[in-house]
């Protein structure tokens, strides 16, 4: 899989998506990394690419060219690498003004070849060229932050887990955590005893069957303490619901 991230801080991205598993998965070819710096494109002779809001008001506005020029850059290489364009690829804002981002997007997102994300700074980017490229907003939870980097940081580390080969055999069962609706259950490692704890016994016993059913328990009774705006989706069978909730 292709990502393309549109940004004014490319640096920020590249160190980010070179790190641990995604980046090894980019050195073993799974996934393809291009961070484009927007400022790059743009026409003016000083390099700017944000300019006063119509209307008036705090901030800045990134301008629309040096944009959407950076944008048509990447559909042409994604259109080389093709041979043509086969559709137009999905292209991202992130925003706070929009849906949450969540497993399931994460899951259906990694589906596509190329992702584009674009990445906006100071108070938001002119709408004109949104209206002309934007495919899909997101935003990552209610709260403010200073750009789109980190929220397409987290958006490409979620995806990128979900695309074959990124994750090794062994982690990959992880990724079912949040898939049944329910919050993983807790892990243990050595010593067998730390700090005056001891493991749950059930664990030492080698009974995988018993194993199985006291995580699956655990998993329900965190989910209901933690997270109970969970448990209405959640894949619970009538014994469970009558037991646990
Ligand atoms: Cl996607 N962008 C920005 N700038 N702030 C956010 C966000 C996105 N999601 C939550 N806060």
């Amino acid at each position: 899989m292709y990502f393309y991230i549109l940004t004014l801080f490319p640096e920020m991205v590249r160190q980010v998506l070179s790190t641990s598993i995604i980046g090894r998965a980019v050195q073993n070819g799974y996934l393809h990394v291009k961070a484009v710096n927007i400022r790059d494109y743009t026409a003016d002779k000083h390099k700017k690419v944000d300019d006063y809001p119509y209307g008036g008001g705090a901030g800045m506005v990134m301008q629309a060219q040096p944009v959407y020029d950076a944008w048509r850059s990447v559909l042409g290489e994604i259109s080389n690498r093709q041979g043509g364009m086969r559709s137009r690829p999905r292209t991202i804002y992130l925003t706070p003004q929009a849906p949450v981002f969540s497993q399931g997007m994460a899951k259906e997102l990694a589906q596509e070849d190329s992702l584009v994300f674009l990445c906006g700074h100071y108070e938001g980017i002119d709408e004109r060229v949104l209206e002309e490229i934007v495919t899909d907003y997101v935003s990552i939870g209610d709260y403010v932050l200073t750009g789109g980097e980190l929220p397409a940081l987290v958006m490409a580390d979620a995806i990128a887990r979900m695309v074959p080969g990124v994750l090794s055999n062994a982690q990959s069962g992880s990724t079912e955590s949040l898939e049944g609706g329910l919050l993983e259950y807790p892990q243990y490692s050595r010593p067998e005893e730390w700090n005056g704890k001891k493991v749950p016994p059930i664990l030492l016993s080698g009974n995988h069957a018993k194993v199985d059913e006291w995580r699956r328990e655990q998993s329900i009774l965190r989910t209901k303490s933690r997270r109970p705006d969970l448990l209405a989706q959640a894949e619970l069978t009538d014994r469970e619901r009558e037991t646990y909730l």
